[in-house]
């Protein structure tokens, strides 16, 4: 079994409540095994600013796939849950971002471990020292030097 970390971002429809669906879910699926969650966070948009605040978190999990495979359980859920209905195209209402598989470092054109853009994002650092304190990156760098190099942390813990 691999630890892996996960982050979850939502902005559309009813982000709070398709998170914690997501979560019940996730507790009884085969690919995942003891799954926790970080505390959910309201979030300022990263990006463009005419869109809502997010809702954001981040879940360990220990799993049995392989990378690859892990990605593709991803964008299923992501299909499956992360769609409203809306007068346009369905829009993308859950990311599910893979952040770190076990100590691995992987350069594949479908998918980087680590996550490029964590070091940089307060609503993933935040959530994942919560769940993670001591935790470090392959590259040797812990969570909280790099929670500790950004300028401010503007999220609100939800729960
Ligand atoms: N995700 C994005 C773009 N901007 N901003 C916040 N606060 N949280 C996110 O998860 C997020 C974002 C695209 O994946
Ligand atoms: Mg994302
Ligand atoms: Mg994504």
């Amino acid at each position: 079994m691999n630890t892996v970390y996960i982050a979850l971002g939502a902005n559309l429809g009813e982000p709070e409540r398709t998170l914690r669906e997501l979560l019940d879910r996730l507790q009884h699926v085969p690919e995942l095994a003891r799954v926790e969650c970080s505390s959910l966070y309201r979030s300022a948009p990263m990006g463009p600013q005419d869109q809502p605040d997010y809702v954001n978190a981040v879940l360990r999990a220990q799993t049995n796939l392989a990378p690859l495979a892990l990605l593709d359980f991803l964008q299923h859920l992501e299909d499956e849950f992360g769609r409203v209905r809306s007068r346009r195209w369905g829009a993308r209402t859950l990311d599910l971002d893979l952040l770190l598989f076990a100590n691995l470092e992987l350069h594949h054109p479908r998918l980087t471990v680590p996550h490029p853009g964590m070091t940089e994002r307060d609503f993933v650092l935040v959530p994942l020292h919560e769940l993670a304190p001591e935790l470090s990156l392959p590259d040797g760098r812990t969570i909280g030097a790099l929670l500790d190099g950004l300028p401010s942390h503007d999220l609100v813990k939800i729960t």
